[in-house]
């Protein structure tokens, strides 16, 4: 039933479906991440707990390789990695005591570490997922304070803030739980790709928190054999504002346009052929229908697109997309 089973590639799966197709892709998962209500899963799981929408309690999104996958484990992050990516996962519990901006620190240290450790430095792609993700603490918005920890590692780690070491990347709130982390690193570089119609994160001002965040907008790279596209979360944000404003249909309409401007960023885009998956966050439950239009008018049903319910990083905005392209043969 999955035309990208044997490929390098991702899935959308429902408990009921996910069975068989991890049976088929034995030994090439690279990893599993359930959203919603837990289920028993027939492979390691990372759970993040934010609401599946649109008739199912969960949603697996279930990564897989063309090639064989060997397990990688060490100081509490676990993943597999298939000789070309790696893909792995952390999570941290907050103690009484400590800060996001501390876990945040902690959790790129530790991912720098890994990722150098396993020969994999080039971090591709990382998703970060907390609860409380608009609240105070300390007198700043938990992902003020996040992005303050996360730019506190690249510069410890030695690394740049520029298009040639900043990762594809989103950030959503959980509604409960650890901090948790899930990344793609590779051997081999990717490239950065960022949206004309935006300034780059990490050169967003001030306003927006004493740190910038730290991702691109999206990721070239080739994955296993074809060239991909890692979308970075994107909003309703020009230049570097939120627009539209309590208008979820309007600020559907630029989040959609914002994706197809990085689409069309890349040589190799073809809608008619290419494989599109989007995971999309809605602050309201309610936008569903209005936006599964939206998106099926935009993408088309060859589109493959979870939804979900999730707070986005900033408070105004109502909705935010994620998506990975593949310009392979099916
Ligand atoms: C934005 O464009 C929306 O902090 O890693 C999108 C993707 C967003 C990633 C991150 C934040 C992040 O600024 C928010």
């Amino acid at each position: 039933m999955r035309r990208d089973d044997q490929q390098f590639g991702l899935a959308y799966l429902d408990p009921s479906e996910a069975d068989d197709y991890l049976a088929r892709c034995e030994g090439r998962v690279l990893g599993v991440i359930g959203f919603g209500r837990r289920a028993t899963v027939a492979h390691a799981t990372v759970w993040v707990n934010i609401p599946v929408l649109g008739g199912h309690d969960t949603c697996l999104e279930v990564w897989t390789s063309d090639a064989p996958v060997e397990p990688l484990a060490y100081q509490g992050i676990v993943g597999a990695s298939d000789g070309k990516v790696l893909f792995a996962s952390l999570s941290l519990e907050q103690r009484a005591g400590e800060t996001l901006e501390m876990l945040a620190a902690q959790s790129y240290t530790s991912i720098f570490e890994f990722i150098e450790r396993h020969g994999y430095s080039n971090l591709l792609r990382v998703w970060h997922y907390f609860p409380q993700i608009n609240d105070n603490e300390n007198g700043v918005e938990r992902y003020r304070g996040f992005n303050i920890g996360r730019h506190a590692a690249f510069v410890a780690g030695g690394r740049g803030i520029g298009a040639a070491s900043v990762p594809a990347a989103s950030a959503l709130g959980s509604d409960s739980g650890a901090l948790t982390i899930y990344f793609m690193a590779g051997k081999q570089p990717g490239t950065a790709v960022e949206n004309p119609r935006q300034i780059s994160a990490y050169h967003y001002p001030k306003l927006f928190g004493p740190r910038s965040p730290i991702f691109a907008r999206a990721m070239s790279a080739t994955l296993g054999g074809q060239p991909g596209f890692l979308i970075s979360g994107t909003a309703s944000i020009v230049g570097y504002e939120t627009l539209h404003r309590g208008d979820a249909e309007q600020q559907a309409a630029e989040t959609l346009l914002n994706i197809r401007t990085l689409l069309q960023q890349i040589p190799h885009y073809n809608a008619a052929q290419g494989r599109l998956s989007l995971k999309v966050y809605l602050r309201h439950a309610g936008d569903l229908e209005m936006v599964r239009s939206k998106v099926q008018a935009e993408f088309g049903t060859a589109c493959v697109a979870a939804y979900l319910r999730s707070d986005i990083c900033r408070s105004d905005l109502l909705l935010e997309i994620e998506g990975v392209y593949f310009n392979g043969a099916r």
